[in-house]
């Protein structure tokens, strides 16, 4: 039998670098990371010089924002993410070289060299503009700070830096009917100098070097051609904010980086990070300054335009590292029909899912429904069909018949025979046209055919099994019987490599069974056997029929049947401390309408809380008043001011009534 054999490439492979200011969701497994660790596994057992590099974006709006949501600092932000999105990576047997942080020293470094050559070479420049500035919050709103009407497809919500629904990216200033996100204000116009890059100059080379690229897939060119009729202009990087990498201008001081600048240098200081940990600080330059490098960023659509068009732009200004050789960017996965949304907790996470279910199976429903070409659904019910009538029906209940036969009239023992009839060869030509076949798919980014096309073999191996009928030729036909064995043991020995890429905790299982060591993807077209099978063991557990029922009800209802969701139990909302508290002094925090900052006495403790209650109260009528807060809430900070508690109020728009009580009580009342 012909042995496979491959050349080796040097392949560097990226996936986005998430946000840390939340946990990872389904939608992002599918398209960005499963993928590139499809592809990447593969191309390890290939032999390939692979190098798999990612890291938390910890930098930008998102951060800051979820920060004041949550009253954190960004740091306090980034530190808990980082490590929750790390370890359910990990779990989910996402293989990174390395998996680094941006707010690393080695990444400021990075991106502050980088800027610096670029403004050397004069693609940066300073510019006076204007911009939205919100005087109730008393800043500029930048990115994800304003939200308004998107000035390119019409689409409400559009946020300040990108339009969700159309992905364009755009200046806040450009947004209709700008709102401050923070307030609700309409924000004024004032002029402000940021530092820009000179993005225009670069739509011919962009122009030319995207036509070099006549494979890539349709979404990627189509999105940039729209780019280019629009036509490129050139885009602030700077941001007045505190939180980010600081720009190394003298006259730049007190800005920022805009996150998307610093981001993709990221996956440079990971691979900088990954070859100190090697102990050869200089292997990065291996990938990133050696031209035949294969750079593979695997993102979601919604990144495309950053990937695309403003990095190739940013590597062209810079003109020393390697452009990305393929974009493989992946359409959206909804849930259960709708789209996916953190606000109506119409998501699903992936922490969540493992720490009840087991990794494999959903890495198999994502992977044969992946967001390749269109956007995908993902439900329930089907990962439910694909758990029990795929995975363990049909490749769980294939390895173990074989093994629960072999243990039981071959003592484990595996025959040493190769088969030489009809049906026998048959099977051993699949396996021999498989590994190639596979590759093929994956090569092409065709991921998704690639685990369907795996997922044949056990099905070949159940037919093969059933039609030779060892249970009987074991009496009849012995050797008959033997070559049916020996070619079963082949064809799960094929599948602990074949798998490795999509299941690999099912192929590791496997690997203990067969005991063959370290394994390639070469091995499989003619794989070995070996004397004795380990013991059976059941790969896959069945879900029951109460199972998709469970998970939907997990799922955020819709707006009109919210209430059966929102029932909590007595306990939980014992969980509430309310108390009555007296208001000792109020006033406004200063530049705002809305916010009065007031001193409480909660019965012997004093605690200062911020309430947007400015409007509809004068400051020196709530003195002395007795109000009802929530006495155990996370403290927060609103516009820089440290509030410990809630106070309660009856909102209907702007009208705001205070919780009070009808007859005077003490202070730090318990209120139930
Ligand atoms: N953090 C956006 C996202 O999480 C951004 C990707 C950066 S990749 C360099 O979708
Ligand atoms: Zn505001």
């Amino acid at each position: 039998m012909a042995r496979l054999s491959f050349a080796t490439l040097r392949i560097l492979v990226t996936s986005a670098l998430p946000y840390a200011n939340g946990d990872i969701h389904f939608g992002q497994v599918a398209g960005a990371y499963l993928p590139a660790d499809i592809f990447v596994k593969y191309h390890r057992l290939r032999g390939s010089d692979v190098v798999y590099v990612c890291g938390s974006d910890e930098h930008g709006v998102p951060i800051t924002m979820t920060a004041q949501k949550q009253g954190l600092t960004p740091r306090e932000v980034v530190d808990k993410y980082h490590v929750r999105i790390r370890e359910a990576f990990k779990d989910f047997g996402i293989e990174f070289d390395n998996y680094s942080r941006t707010s690393l020293p080695l990444h400021h470094e990075t991106s502050q060299g980088f800027f610096r050559r670029v403004y050397d070479k004069g693609y940066i420049k300073p510019r006076t503009t204007r911009q939205l500035y919100c005087p109730c919050c008393k800043m500029f709103l930048a990115d994800r700070y304003v939200e308004g009407i998107c000035p390119n497809c019409r689409a409400e919500g559009a946020r300040g830096d990108q339009c969700e629904a159309c992905g364009r990216w755009i200046e806040p200033f450009d947004l209709i009917e700008p709102r401050c996100k923070t307030c609700g204000e309409t924000p004024e116009i004032r002029e402000t100098k940021h530092w820009f890059f000179a993005l225009s100059r670069f739509q011919e080379p962009l122009r030319k070097w995207l036509a070099s690229k006549p494979d890539w897939k349709p979404n990627v060119r189509r999105f940039c051609e729209g780019w280019f009729k629009a036509g490129l202009r050139d885009r602030s990087i700077t941001r007045d904010l505190s939180w980010g990498v600081p720009v190394p201008l003298e006259e730049a001081k007190d800005k920022v980086m805009y996150v998307w600048f610093d981001a993709p240098i990221g996956y440079v200081s990971s691979t900088k990070e990954w070859a100190r940990q090697q102990g050869k600080p200089d292997r990065w330059r291996d990938y990133w300054e050696d031209s035949s490098t294969r750079l593979v960023h695997f993102i979601g659509k919604d990144n495309i335009v950053f990937h695309a068009m403003v990095w190739p732009a940013m590597l062209m200004a810079f003109d020393e590292w390697v452009l990305p050789t393929e974009i493989p960017a992946n359409e959206f996965l909804n849930i259960e029909s709708r789209k996916f949304s953190t606000s109506r907790n119409w998501a699903l996470w992936l922490p969540e899912y493992l720490s009840r279910f087991p990794a494999d199976p959903l890495r198999y429903a994502l992977a044969v429904n992946l967001p390749e070409n269109r956007d995908v659904d993902f439900a329930w019910r089907d990962y439910h069909a694909r758990n029990n009538n795929e995975l363990a029906d049909i490749l769980g209940n294939f390895v173990n018949r074989v093994a629960v036969f072999l243990h039981k009239n071959y003592s484990g023992r595996v025959p040493d025979v190769t088969a030489d009839d009809d049906a026998g060869l048959e099977v051993l030509k699949a396996i021999e046209a498989a590994p190639g076949r596979i590759a093929t798919m994956i090569d092409g980014f065709r991921i998704k055919d690639a685990a369907r096309e795996v997922m044949t073999l056990p099905a070949l191996g159940n037919r093969y099994f059933d039609k030779q009928s060892p249970w009987r030729s074991h009496t009849d036909d012995r050797q008959a019987c033997d070559r049916t064995m020996a070619t079963c043991v082949r064809l799960i020995s094929a599948l602990e490599v074949l798998l490795y890429p999509f299941l690999p905790h099912t192929s590791r299982r496997i690997g203990q069974m067969l005991g063959l060591g370290v394994r390639s993807w070469a091995d499989a077209a003619n794989p070995a056997i070996p004397g004795e099978l380990g013991e059976p063991t059941i790969l896959f557990t069945k879900l029951d029929d109460t199972f998709v029922d469970a998970q939907m009800a997990r799922l955020g209802a819709e707006p009109e049947d919210t209430k059966e969701a929102q029932v909590i139990s007595l306990d939980e909302f014992k969980k509430v401390e309310l108390k009555t508290a007296r208001v000792e002094s109020a006033e406004k925090v200063e530049g705002t309408d809305k916010l009065v900052k007031m001193s409480i006495d909660l019965g012997g403790e004093k605690r200062q809380i911020v309430a947007g209650i400015g409007k509809a109260y004068r400051p020196e009528d709530l003195v002395g008043k007795t109000i009802v807060v929530v006495a155990n809430l996370a403290p927060a900070k609103i516009r820089g001011v440290e509030s410990r508690g809630m106070l309660l109020a009856a909102v209907d728009g702007d009208e705001i009534a205070l919780v009070t009580v009808d007859r005077e009580t003490k202070a730090g009342c318990e209120v139930s």
